[in-house]
């Protein structure tokens, strides 16, 4: 019996797949804002992994493996999505924990303004890309079974799962901002964090 199985793509000439996500980029006016708004918790809590500001984003689709000759593919089919999105005003409201009632890894920022529209956008994205899982392939992507919760993830558990005090867990973080820019990202985790680089971007065009 002879096998087909002819070893990892790198081995066979082809690119290794890569890692990606689609994601919002934040406005440097709303991270400053939101920098100052949790420097308390910053200082409180200095075993969380503070997500460094380069790496602040809002994910509208985590893809994760993905053969390199579909990133231009998934573009010409997001673009036409992507192109009907005005700038979009967003305003920072409330802190999440993940998962919820649960001993919980993430601690993310939530998004009053903008949430809504944000929240649609990720939906019709899951709906143009679910249909191509299997072709291009997608092999991580699957249908989405909770409502999309936007958010930003701010920190991520260390060696002990992330703990609030009632007072923390409701402070108030201010931020405002307009949303211009959609990446696809690509994500390589090392030890010290995952490193992000934009694959492709659109900027969003007209008035908000
Ligand atoms: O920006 P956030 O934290 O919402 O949690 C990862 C991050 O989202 C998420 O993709 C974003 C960029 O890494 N992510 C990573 N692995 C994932 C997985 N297996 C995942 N989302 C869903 N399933």
């Amino acid at each position: 019996m002879s096998s087909v199985w002819s070893g990892p793509a790198e081995h066979r000439g082809e690119k290794a797949p890569l890692r990606t996500f689609l994601a919002l980029e934040l406005p440097s006016d709303f991270i400053d804002e939101m920098e100052r708004g949790l420097a308390p918790l910053k200082a409180a809590h200095e075993d969380f992994r503070w997500t460094p500001r380069t790496n602040l984003h809002l994910t509208l689709a985590f893809l994760g493996t993905t053969p390199v000759p579909a990133v231009d593919q998934l573009r010409e089919v997001l673009l036409p999505l992507l192109r009907e999105v005005k700038p979009m005003p967003i305003a920072a409201e409330g802190l999440h924990l993940f998962p919820p009632r649960r001993p919980a890894s993430v601690l993310a920022l939530g998004l009053g303004a903008g949430g809504a529209d944000i929240s649609r956008l990720a939906t019709a994205i899951e709906e143009a890309l679910l249909p191509l899982a299997q072709a291009v392939p997608l092999p991580d992507f699957r249908p989405s079974h909770r409502p999309f919760v936007p958010h930003i993830t701010v920190a991520r558990s260390g060696r002990f799962y992330i703990v609030l005090s009632p007072e923390e867990r409701h402070l108030r973080i201010s931020a405002q901002g307009i949303v211009t820019r959609c990446t696809f990202f690509s994500s390589v985790l090392q030890r010290g964090g995952p490193v992000y680089t934009p694959l492709w971007w659109w900027d969003f065009l007209g008035k908000q």
